[in-house]
C-alpha cells in the first residue's frame, strides 16, 4: 500500500475477507491509547505524570506514575469495544474483567504499558507492547486459561515506541508493517510496509553488567562478538538502551540481536513471557527473524502464571541460531 495510507484504513483493507481478523475497531483504540501516552510522555518533565507512585507492583518493582496513566488509559479505550472478553496487564496482579456495561467479545488483550519504565525520567525511548489471542472459554467472562497460551496462538501483536517520533509496528500474521504518528493530523500514517530484519546484523545488545553470572555458553558467545570478525575484521557493536521495545525496534530495521538471558540470580531472566517476550517473537518471525530462550522457542513455551520471567534471545535469524549453538554447546570457538 502507499507510504501515508492511514492505520484505520491500512487495517481495513488487510483485515478484509478475514473472518479470524475482525478486531479492527480494537486496533484502532489502541492506536488513539498510544497517541494519549504520547501526548503525555511528550510533556516529559512538565507533567504530572512523571514520578514515582511510591508503589510496587506483582514483579516488586517501583511503579511510575506514568505506568499508571498508561494502564488505565488502554483499559479504558478498549473495553468498550466489544472485542475483548478480558484484558492481562504487566501492572496489573490479576485479569481484568470487562465491565457488565459493555458488550464483550471473542478475543483477550495483553499488554505491557510501559516498557522501559526506568527511562520515562530520562527522555530515553519507552514503548507500550500488546498482543491479542482468540479466547478459548465460553463464559460470559474470560477464564485464566485463556490467556495461559502458547505464543503461536496469537492472533496479532505490536508495539508503540515513543522515540524521536512515535511509531506503531504489528503484525496479524501478515507481515509486520510500521506506521508513523504525523503530530499535525495526529493520525498514524504507514512509513515502512513489509518488514524484513536482515538476517545478520552488527549490533548486539544486552547488560553486560550481569556477564558473570551468566551460563558459560552464553558469556562464550559474548565473547565470540567482542572478537574481530573474519569477514570485516571488526567486532559487533555494542547498543543497549535498556529500553527492551528501542533495542528489538533498532534490530529490527538495522539487524543485531537482544539477550537478556537467565544468570544465576535469575535464572528465568528478567522479561516477562506473555507481555514482552512473546509479543516481540510473533513479530520478530513474521520479520523472518528468531526468538528463543537459547534452548526452545519463544513461541513454543507453554506459560503455566501470568507473570512468568523467560530468558529471551530475539533478533537477526543468524545471530540467534549462532547464540543457540553457544548456549547448547555445539559451537566452541
Ligand atoms: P519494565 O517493563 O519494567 O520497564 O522492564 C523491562 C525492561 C526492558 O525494557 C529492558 O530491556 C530491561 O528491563 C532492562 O533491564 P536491566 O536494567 O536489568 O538491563
Ligand atoms: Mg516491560
Amino acid at each position: 500500500m502507499e507510504k501515508g495510507t492511514t492505520l484505520t484504513r491500512f487495517i481495513i483493507e488487510q483485515h478484509r475477507d478475514r473472518p479470524d481478523l475482525e478486531f479492527t475497531e480494537l486496533l484502532t483504540e489502541l492506536s488513539l491509547a498510544g497517541k494519549i501516552i504520547a501526548r503525555e510522555v511528550n510533556k516529559a518533565g512538565l507533567a504530572v505524570t512523571m514520578g514515582l507512585t511510591g508503589r510496587t507492583n506483582v514483579h516488586g518493582e517501583e511503579v511510575q506514575k506514568l505506568d499508571d496513566f498508561a494502564n488505565t488509559t488502554i483499559l479504558k479505550t478498549t473495553d468498550h469495544t466489544g472485542h475483548l472478553a478480558g484484558m492481562a496487564s504487566e501492572e496489573m496482579e490479576d485479569i481484568y474483567h470487562i465491565p457488565d456495561k459493555h458488550p464483550r467479545g471473542d478475543y483477550i488483550l495483553v499488554f505491557d504499558p510501559v516498557d522501559g519504565s526506568s527511562n520515562i525520567d530520562v527522555n530515553v525511548s519507552i514503548g507500550t507492547i500488546f498482543s491479542i489471542y482468540r479466547r478459548q472459554s465460553s463464559g460470559s467472562h474470560a477464564t485464566l486459561e485463556d490467556f495461559l497460551r502458547q505464543g503461536r496462538e496469537q492472533v496479532c501483536a505490536g508495539y508503540i515506541i515513543y522515540g524521536s517520533s512515535t511509531m506503531l509496528v504489528y503484525t496479524s500474521g501478515l507481515g509486520v508493517h510500521g506506521f508513523t504518528l504525523d503530530p499535525t493530523l495526529g493520525e498514524f500514517l504507514l512509513s515502512q510496509e513489509d518488514i524484513a530484519i536482515p538476517r545478520r546484523g552488527r549490533y548486539y545488545s544486552a547488560n553486560e553488567s550481569n556477564y558473570p553470572a551468566w551460563e558459560p555458553g552464553v558469556r562464550r558467545y559474548i565473547d565470540h562478538l567482542r572478537q574481530p570478525d573474519a569477514a570485516t575484521g571488526r567486532p559487533y557493536s555494542s547498543r543497549y538502551i535498556g529500553s527492551l521495545v528501542a533495542d528489538f525496534h533498532r534490530n529490527l530495521l538495522k539487524g543485531g540481536i537482544f539477550l537478556y538471558p537467565g544468570d544465576t540470580k535469575s535464572p528465568q531472566g528478567k522479561l516477562r513471557l506473555i507481555y514482552e517476550a512473546s509479543p516481540l517473537a510473533f513479530i520478530i518471525e513474521q520479520a523472518g527473524g528468531r526468538a528463543s530462550t537459547g534452548r526452545q522457542p519463544i513461541l513454543e513455551i507453554q506459560p503455566e502464571a501470568l507473570h512468568q520471567r523467560v530468558p529471551l534471545i530475539i533478533g537477526s535469524p543468524d545471530d540467534v541460531l549462532e547464540a543457540e549453538g553457544f548456549i547448547q554447546g555445539s559451537s566452541v570457538p
